[in-house]
């Protein structure tokens, strides 16, 4: 679709549609850019703008006559595509895209997608690392905090782009179609908007449904969801693996980490070579690695890259040490999958801060994995109640309800002792009290700085 001259609605102002509305003004379309929030600071949003040239700004109740002569919408990944403004959009047969593929059609060069429900982050960040250690032109962008079409004008043949991709963002992808793509893991999360595991995984499923065989999908052998669909995409696989040693892809041997084609096996590193703990974070290194020998880089430059990658922040990051008692932020476990991965990594009896918003996920497993670490849960936010239930159920009543993250710390340190730690990995999203993990995350390290002074 050439959309110079069309006029094109997007549907809110946060970073994703001001990014896309720049896009779309540099190549010469009409924004018809629209908020649901009455209250944004315009002169805050104009400042984000290139020009107030082919702009239409409406903030509350859409007017419906303006409608007519849309040709496009780019919708937001917060809204999902069953808002009823947007099935009214629908019903006018008007395309619905999201940033992600709006961008993929504005841009050049190799396309890496990663997904998962966990790990996300940490891969595209570990992969970006690695491509900018052999590539000159490369982008880290999507879901990781970065809009994919701030950078898609400015791509090249010669670019290398690895995406960062959300259950969200998959909702609205029609064509897009990366050179690799990579499916981490799938376990419960934002059911409150895809509504069943079904479509969940599904959604999932979708980045890499319009690969071919000159494409290549990466997935986890280890869980159930991703190894099927390894037998259901038509592009090839690439398996990595924690247990097993797949045809072709990466397995963990012992300590070891290694590559296996055919008939030859090649060592990729020791994993007490690395700075990330835990075996999730080895099958994302694994992951990653997989990604790097596809695009042709030699091993010693992966092997020197991944032994010097650090934690990204908020997930299971060192804060201080105050009193003995070890202070971790995990505020980007925004599920109980991600977040029993943390509860894992602690070796200390540990004080564990978690709720939120409510996703509509069950807490049991989450529960049952303190495992007699977690020796009393601090909760916050909607989902208190709903997790001192679950708690209660399988025996565990050392619970102590906050009114918000600050009295949470302050409660915490009061209640830990020499040698304990206090972990922040809330098992939901922060929404509600936060406007997302990272600021959750970063208010967590200033109170924990606070009990210092
Ligand atoms: N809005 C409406 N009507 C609604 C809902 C929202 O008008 O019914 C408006 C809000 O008033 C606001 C705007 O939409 O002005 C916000 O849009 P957005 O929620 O899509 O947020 P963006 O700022 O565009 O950020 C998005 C991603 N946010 C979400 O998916 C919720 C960011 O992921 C992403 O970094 C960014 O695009 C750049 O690609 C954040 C996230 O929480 C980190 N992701 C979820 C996760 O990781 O679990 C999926």
């Amino acid at each position: 679709m050439d959309l110079k001259d069309k006029r094109v609605l997007v549907f809110g102002a946060g970073k994703s549609g001001v990014s896309a509305t720049r896009l779309l003004q540099r190549i010469g379309a009409t924004v018809v850019l629209y908020d649901g929030n009455c209250d944004i600071n315009i002169s805050s949003l104009e400042d984000k703008l290139d020009t107030r040239k082919n702009l239409e700004l409406y903030f509350g109740e859409f007017p419906k006559d303006k409608l007519d002569h849309i040709s496009l919408m780019i919708l937001s990944p917060g809204i999902a595509i069953d808002n009823p403004f947007v099935e009214e959009v629908n019903l006018k047969g008007i395309p619905i895209w999201g940033e992600i593929e709006l961008a993929y059609r504005y841009s050049k060069g190799k396309v890496i997608g990663i997904t998962g429900t966990n790990g996300k982050t940490t891969t595209t960040s570990l992969v970006g690392e690695i491509m900018s250690a052999y590539f000159n032109q490369v982008y880290v962008v999507g879901n990781i905090g970065n809009p994919y079409t701030d950078i898609a004008l400015d791509t090249t043949d010669e670019s290398v782009t690895i995406i960062e991709i959300s259950s969200f963002q998959l909702e609205t992808i029609h064509e897009f179609c990366p050179d690799i793509s990579v499916i981490l893991n799938i376990t419960p999360d934002h059911l409150n908007r895809h509504h069943t595991m079904e479509n969940y995984i599904k959604l999932k499923k979708s980045i890499a449904v319009n690969q071919d065989k000159r494409n290549l999908c990466i997935l986890n052998y280890e869980d159930v969801h991703t190894r099927k669909i390894g037998d259901e995409i038509d592009t090839r696989v690439m398996y990595f693996s924690s247990e097993h040693i797949p045809d072709y892809g990466l397995y963990l041997e012992g300590d070891d980490i290694l590559y296996k084609k055919d008939d030859s096996i090649k060592h990729i590193c020791n994993v007490n070579e690395l700075r990330v703990l835990g075996k999730h974070s080895y099958e994302n290194v694994m992951a990653g690695v997989g990604i790097a020998i596809e695009m042709g880089i030699p091993l010693d430059i992966i092997h020197q890259t991944i032994i010097s990658f650090n934690a990204v922040e908020h997930r299971i990051e060192y804060v201080d040490t105050i009193d003995g008692v070890s202070y971790y932020n995990d505020s980007k476990g925004t599920n109980p999958d991600a977040s029993i991965k943390a509860v894992q990594a602690m070796k200390a009896p540990t004080i564990l801060i978690g709720g939120g918003f409510d996703k509509g996920l069950a807490f049991d497993g989450w529960v049952s994995s303190f495992n007699g670490k977690v020796k009393c849960l601090v909760l916050m936010g909607e989902t208190r109640e709903k997790i001192a239930a679950s708690a209660r159920n399988y025996g565990f009543d050392n619970i102590i309800m906050v009114n918000n993250l600050k009295e949470a710390v302050r409660i915490s340190a009061r209640k830990a002792e020499d040698g304990d730690a206090v972990l922040l990995s809330p098992a939901c999203a922060s929404w509600g009290m936060f406007d997302n993990y990272e600021q959750r995350g970063r208010m967590f390290k200033e109170y924990v700085r606070e009990l210092r002074g």
